[in-house]
């Protein structure tokens, strides 16, 4: 196995690597930004090495900077998270050029899924169906042809787009003027693929996803779907897994043909299709090449460690599991909360002041948080992510309710409030939900009143705590517990748990 790890990221997903990394005894290697000297994946590492400005150009983008660390540390290979560079195939090719192994898919393969005409094109050769739309728009002529063919609304896309970025609605013709134009504009501006392409436009569908996995020896498997579909401005902010909205027999269908898929364009690790669906139809949408923020609830309703997978995928293990060992069990939702003012949805920085995660039965959370920290503005504002189980449904957003009451952050305003509103929300309960919930359920008033409930605690804690720790005292607990793992870990190193449990056994006999 690897020896060492770099992790090219930040913050949580940093430490959900460096988990990973510590269960399989794989030294891990931090690099952190001035923003970041007190964040706590740089302490969680075995070591951290500081990379520049908090400026991501000069830190988490910065490929150069990061390859020269990886061969300072003699590191095997670089993970590089979500985000940042995770999908970038030039930083894959330069890290595969310096002689580490980049744990994603190969360099052509991000090409491929950075390219929706490309991947849409290679879907539809394994048989899965796409968005009815057009090829590579020519000019404004075209688009009206193509808009009339497929009828109104249709929505213009940037095929260098993702996530969001560069997509336009357009009702009719004279609309289509606009959008055409300003597609135009946004592609040539923002994406080295400039072309645009047109699809019929869905009325607020469920974005359902799959999460498959791969390993370098032929074998592909698929975890099951994700529902994705409650997110403001192409955020996600919560997601389920599975989906209320099919059966298992379409899950095995919609497996199989996102499996053949993946083969047909040779997809290495851990990767996801995501799909629209609409009036009973998947339509593909996009390949997203990484880790994803919510791998934990698939995770945690098939039991499979993906990361790990993704870690042993990258040295070159065969996969352990085959389709038929993959078991759905129970229901697991996530809610990203970020650090946002709770009706505008603006980041908010600033210093957490009280903290105290919840926990219990059924409650996983995944966060590069603790009390005193200071929230940099020069990133994502999603500080943590929490995540219940329960047999059902019914029970994992019980779970849910009660977590997000047990959980503890003032100093900085989050999107609690939020999560809260939608727990308690009918059309919610009842798996009434698409990509346009947030705008439509106008939740805004039950989200004030659960502000309103936060605030209250605040003061009480206000009033007892106000100013009792300094930054000092409260980085000395957490480099403690780190300081204290590395004492213990030298007494591991000389007798390991295996020899122990052999002994052990020994006495038995
Ligand atoms: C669409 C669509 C409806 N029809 N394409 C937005 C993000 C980008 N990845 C694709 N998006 C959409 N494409 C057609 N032909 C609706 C959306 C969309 C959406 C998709 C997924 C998750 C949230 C969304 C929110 C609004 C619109």
């Amino acid at each position: 196995m690897f020896k060492k790890v770099l992790v090219a990221n930040r913050g949580e997903i940093a430490i959900r690597v460096m988990r990973a990394c510590r269960e399989l005894g794989i030294k891990t290697t931090a690099i952190y930004s001035d923003a970041d000297k007190r964040a706590f994946h740089r302490f969680y590492a075995d070591e951290s090495y500081h990379i520049g400005k908090a400026d991501p150009k000069d830190s988490y983008l910065n490929i150069e900077k990061i390859i020269k660390i990886a061969k300072k540390v003699d590191a095997d290979a670089i993970h590089p998270g979500y985000g940042f560079l995770s999908e970038n195939p030039e930083f894959a090719k330069r890290c595969i050029e310096k002689g580490f192994v980049f744990i994603g898919p190969e360099p052509k393969v991000l090409a491929i899924a950075g390219s929706k005409l490309k991947s849409r094109k290679m879907m539809e050769k394994a048989g899965i169906k796409a968005i009815p739309g057009s090829p590579k728009i020519k000019n404004l002529d075209d688009a009206l042809k193509w808009a009339e063919k497929l009828g109104y609304p249709v929505a213009i896309k940037a095929s260098g787009g993702g996530g969001g970025i560069g997509i336009t609605i357009a009702r009719n013709e004279e609309e289509m003027e606009k959008a055409y134009k300003q597609s135009k504009k946004l592609g040539e501006r923002f994406f080295i693929d400039s072309a645009v392409y047109i699809e019929k436009y869905l009325e607020k569908p469920r974005h359902i996803e799959f999460q498959i996995l791969a390993d370098k020896k032929g074998n592909t498997i698929h975890l099951g779907e994700r529902e994705c579909s409650i997110q403001r401005r192409h955020q996600k902010l919560i997601e389920e897994c599975p989906s209320v909205a099919i059966d298992e027999e379409t899950r095995q269908k919609i497996g199989k043909l996102v499996v053949k898929g993946a083969k047909q364009i040779g997809y290495t690790n851990s990767g996801t299709i995501e799909f629209l669906y609409s009036n009973g139809e998947f339509y593909f949408l996009e390949i997203n090449a990484r880790l994803q923020v919510e791998h934990t609830i698939t995770e945690i309703v098939t039991g499979i460690d993906i990361v790990k997978y993704q870690i042993k995928i990258a040295y070159g293990e065969e996969l352990e599991h085959s389709q038929e060992d993959i078991v759905f069990r129970g229901h697991a939702i996530e809610c990203r909360i970020n650090a946002e003012d709770p009706i505008s949805f603006l980041p908010r920085s600033g210093k957490i002041e009280y903290y105290r995660s919840p926990g219990g039965i059924g409650i996983r959370v995944d966060s590069g948080i603790h009390m005193g920290y200071r929230i940099p503005e020069y990133y994502d504002s999603m500080i943590s992510k929490l995540i219940a189980w329960g047999n059902t449904r019914q029970e994992a957003i019980m779970r849910m309710r009660r977590a997000l009451y047990e959980y503890l952050i003032g100093g900085v305003e989050t999107n609690i409030p939020f999560h809260r509103a939608v727990m308690n929300n009918e059309a919610f309960v009842r798996g009434d939900i698409h990509t346009h919930f947030v705008e439509e359920q106008k939740i805004e008033e039950v989200i004030k009143q659960y502000v309103e409930i936060v605030k209250k605690t605040m003061e009480k804690l206000d009033e007892i705590f106000r100013d009792k720790f300094t930054d000092e005292e409260i980085m000395a607990v957490v480099t403690a517990i780190i300081e204290s793992e590395s004492e213990k870990k030298k007494i591991e190193q000389k007798q390991s748990i295996w020899k122990i449990i052999g002994k052990i056994e020994g006495l038995k006999h």
